[in-house]
């Protein structure tokens, strides 16, 4: 078992830890983080107040606006030359948000992914087919880190291109797969028009799915057709990456990995927090995070928290299956779209209008299409047609038919 002592903490020793933790990085970030000690001062709180792991609710809430807010690297608790990496994701307007790693951070990262595998049941000799997209998206790199923690071999196949990486999970015989379970319904149908057999002709065991919501049905649907078992993942960049939560092998909810998040819910109206088994919005703490160490950082995913044992032997509690968000955020194909980003990018083009309307289509592969209005010598303009669709593009990183 990858990082055994890390998996198996009893519960006792899970609290010690992470009250340990806890303090250490509260006052860290007290210390290195403007906006942390001007919240703090506001709240009348200072990291000497946090003196048990209940003592976190007196902890002010962090929120994306914040990191937007402080664009790009503000909220840094540490110096610039320590950094070793940086991802970005979208923010809500036409910035994207930045996240900042130290070597430290990377090293969390990858043995969480490396657990995030293990859980799954992938082991050396395995052949992981990373359809996660490789760049500033945590998908690609964070699964990468995971294979490479557990010995397991990589092909960064990346996304797209579909003939290509069906050619490769045949002939290369991947025994896992991650992908969004979007991608993943998609190649389902994709496979038997390219002609394969997929039971036949591809060795997948193991899937490893996430970065959307996907329901049980599209699970049977993928496990059907190619006889993988397949496991959600849940994570967002701001908490690292993917590797958060895991379903394990009786997949009756995700473990949260709590020797390095503290999971709250919350009410997403008033704030409140909410008793284990409530249903409410995912609120985290990082224990361990030195580069951007989030207190309390409101994700706007609603799920419920459940710390009962499970039969698997870990006591790291468990969430239930994103049932969806608090706010507007769109995912298109594991892509994260806020309509105030593309608003922003209309409100940019002198000869649009203000009314526009967003369509997210789920026909094969998820797409997403933007009407906007515009007067009528403009209306089968190429150029202003071409100046919306690279203008989009260049925020949301993704395609619009426009
Ligand atoms: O999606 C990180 C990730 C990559 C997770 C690969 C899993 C696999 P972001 O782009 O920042 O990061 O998007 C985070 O995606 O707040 C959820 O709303 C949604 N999300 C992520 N995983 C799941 C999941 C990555 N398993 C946002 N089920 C989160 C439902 C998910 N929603």
């Amino acid at each position: 078992m990858f990082d055994r002592k890390a998996q198996l903490l009893k519960p006792k020793e899970l609290k010690r830890l992470q009250l340990l933790k806890l303090r250490k990085t509260v006052r860290h970030a007290y210390r290195n983080v403007p906006l942390v000690r001007r919240r703090f001062g506001e709240a009348n709180v200072k990291p000497e107040s946090i003196r048990t792991l209940e003592d976190v609710q007196k902890i002010p809430f962090t929120v994306k606006t914040d990191l937007r807010d402080n664009y790009p690297l503000g909220i840094l608790a540490v110096p610039q030359t320590r950094l070793y990496c940086l991802h970005a994701s979208s923010g809500t307007t036409g910035k994207p948000i930045i996240m900042a790693y130290t070597r430290g951070d990377l090293e969390r990262w990858s043995r969480l992914m490396g657990r995030t595998f293990d859980v799954a049941g992938v082991r050396k000799g395995d052949i992981v087919q990373n359809m996660f997209g490789y760049g500033l998206f945590t998908g690609g790199l964070g699964f990468h880190y995971g294979a490479r923690a557990v010995g397991a071999t990589v092909i960064p196949t990346s996304t797209g291109n579909t003939k290509r990486q069906l050619m490769l999970m045949k002939d290369l015989r991947s025994s896992v797969a991650a992908s969004t379970p979007s991608y993943m319904v998609y190649l389902c149908e994709a496979s038997r028009v390219e002609g394969y057999e997929p039971k036949r002709d591809f060795s997948l065991k193991i899937g490893l799915f996430g970065a959307e919501p996907w329901s049980e049905e599209a699970r049977k649907r993928i496990e059907d057709v190619f006889g993988l078992r397949a496991h959600d993942c849940y994570g967002m960049s701001e908490l690292y990456g993917p590797g958060v939560g895991i379903e394990c092998e009786n997949r009756n909810g995700l473990h949260v990995w709590s020797d390095e998040f503290l999971v709250e819910t919350i009410n997403p109206d008033t704030g409140e927090v909410l008793e284990p088994g409530k249903e409410g919005e995912l609120v985290f703490t990082m224990l361990s995070r030195e580069a951007m160490p989030l207190l309390r950082y409101r994700t706007r995913d609603l799920s419920r928290v459940f710390e009962e044992e499970c039969e698997c032997g870990r006591y790291h509690p468990r969430i239930q299956r994103i049932k969806g968000r608090s706010d507007d955020m769109l995912i298109v194909g594991g892509v994260n779209v806020f309509p105030s980003q593309v608003e922003h990018v209309l409100m940019n083009i002198p000869s649009l209008g203000d009314q526009y309307q967003i369509i997210v289509s789920h026909r094969e592969l998820a797409q997403l299409a933007v009407k906007a209005e515009t007067s009528a010598d403009k209306l089968n303009d190429p150029a202003l047609l071409k100046e919306i669709q690279s203008d989009l593009f260049a925020v949301l990183g993704i395609r619009a038919e426009v």
